[in-house]
């Protein structure tokens, strides 16, 4: 998408340089640069990663591509306490984690990192609901999520939100 933005900018920039292009048109031009830019990011696909079992250790984790605006979906039924996820990086950037689920559970979210060691965690009574790293390209990380207490009667799901701050 982007490629073919450039080529047409291109296009039209060389066309404007050969009859010789008057201020109202760069700044049209410009204009079109920026509109198609916000499209471009408007239409940028998110990804949704779903719990797959087994995912109950480290070992067993499901992946998850860490983006601007991806999640992870998933729930804690009967039997099932623990869903890890994995990912790495390819960009060092600083991202919000934001845990979603029922007030009635009592669900909590680490990342641990290859070599880091525990590096944030919401405990399940925390009343804030989200932490902010710093992911290092290449570094592989897991995302845990536990279910300390629940309340069968109530929704078992929940969702963890990625988006670049
Ligand atoms: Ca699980």
């Amino acid at each position: 998408m982007k490629r073919v933005v450039f080529s047409l900018l291109s296009m039209m920039l060389a066309s404007s340089i050969a009859v010789g292009a008057s201020a109202k048109e760069t700044s049209n031009i410009a204009a079109s640069t920026s509109a198609a830019q916000s499209a471009h990011s408007v239409i940028t696909p998110m990804a949704i990663f779903k719990d797959r079992e087994p995912n109950d250790t480290r070992a067993e984790a499901n992946v998850f591509i860490i983006g601007d605006g991806n999640q992870i979906t998933g729930s804690f039924p009967r039997g099932d306490s623990a869903d890890w996820f994995t990912f790495t990086p390819t960009k060092t950037e600083t991202y919000r984690f934001y845990f979603s689920h029922s007030s009635f559970q009592r669900y909590s979210l680490r990342l641990h990192g290859d070599g880091l060691g525990k590096v944030a965690e919401i405990t399940f009574d925390s009343p804030v609901r989200y932490f902010d790293v710093t992911v290092q390209a290449g570094t592989t990380y897991y995302l845990g999520a536990e279910a300390h207490f629940r309340n069968y009667n109530e929704d078992d799901t929940y969702d963890i939100y990625t988006y670049k701050i």
